[in-house]
């Protein structure tokens, strides 16, 4: 019998089996402990640069729900890219800047008062944490943007928001609701976004209200295209400290049909991710990906584009803080 050889610089279920926040996983595409990117699942922030956390909420939605599924099927769909080096960052990403999975956050979906209160305290912990790390989080519908904002304004002040969306999500607002749809108009009433530097990317529907956000909508993005939209992006914020939203129905229905309310006439996944790596060069603080539901997903379209959207805030997180220039 053969003798079976084990490569040490080898590792699977990398997830659980890392040796250090920063080694590289070579468990296969089609198998392995499932976490974002087949980074290290853990609550131990000691030394971590960068957290991808899930928060699984889906009844604020106004249309289809199903987004309680979207931090695992982007996590899912993360293990289908290269483990290392990522395109187009390379393989410096994870080797230089440590990321962990931290799960997801814990609320019971049938008292649906203290969901708020629960991701912004969670959330809070993490990015106050001695480590400071950064909190990419992957949603749930687009209302725990709210609470997620909130915590970051806390520490940071009033921020610039940059939102991709096909919805401007500021329907009027009630205090108390948690609606995917008014949440931005709570946050400008709140004062923790900074309108004046805030702006909005994709948008291909009519709410009552802009309260002074500055769009830039669909039919716009195409005729101008992504070097233009991220210089008009960088203008409005000028260089003050960010917030960035993707909703993943941003995206046309065809690059993400898996999603709750899509609307046709979207950016294509191509122009979206041009978009962000031109964004590069923005103080964003905290992000997030919202609005995956895998349930109307079709081979999984959605999810591919909703995590490497996340892998492209991390690329850009990286090039900001740890590339040499
Ligand atoms: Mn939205």
């Amino acid at each position: 019998m053969a003798k079976m050889t084990v490569d040490k610089s080898k590792s699977m279920d990398n997830a659980f089996t890392a040796a250090t926040l920063h080694q590289q996983a070579s468990d296969p595409t089609y198998a392995g402990a499932l976490s974002f990117m087949r980074r290290k699942y853990t609550k131990d922030l000691t030394g971590v640069n960068a957290v991808v956390w899930g928060v699984p909420l889906d009844t604020a939605t106004s249309n289809r729900p199903g987004t309680r599924f979207g931090p695992r099927g982007i996590r899912e769909a993360s293990c289908g890219m290269d483990n290392d080096p990522q395109y187009p960052f390379g393989s410096r990403l994870f080797r230089q800047m440590a990321v962990i999975d931290y799960g997801d956050c814990y609320f019971y979906f049938g008292e649906q008062g203290k969901v708020p209160g629960i991701i912004e305290e969670n959330a809070a912990a993490i990015i106050n944490a001695e480590s400071e790390p950064y909190l990419l989080s992957l949603g749930g519908d687009h209302f725990v943007t709210y609470p997620l904002l909130k915590a970051h304004a806390e520490k940071h002040g009033p921020l610039a928001l940059v939102q991709f969306d096909a919805h401007q999500d500021t329907w009027d607002d009630e205090e108390g609701v948690v609606d995917h749809g008014t949440m931005i108009t709570r946050a400008v009433k709140e004062g923790i976004i900074d309108v004046d530097h805030s702006i909005q990317i994709g948008i291909r529907t009519i709410a009552p209200q802009d309260y002074g956000i500055e769009i830039i909508d669909a039919l716009t993005c195409h005729e101008i295209g992504p070097a233009e939209i991220a210089r008009r992006v960088l203008d409005r914020v000028a260089g003050k400290k960010t917030y960035l939203t993707f909703d993943i129905d941003s995206l046309d229905p065809a690059f993400a049909p898996g999603t709750g309310t899509p609307v046709s006439g979207g950016l294509s996944s191509a122009q979206a991710l041009a978009t962000l790596r031109h964004l590069k060069d923005l103080d964003v603080v905290g992000s997030d990906v919202v609005e995956v539901a895998p349930s109307y997903d079709h081979a999984g379209i959605t999810s591919i584009a909703g995590s490497t959207v996340a892998m492209y805030m991390l690329g850009n997180l990286w090039e900001r803080r740890f590339r040499p220039s």
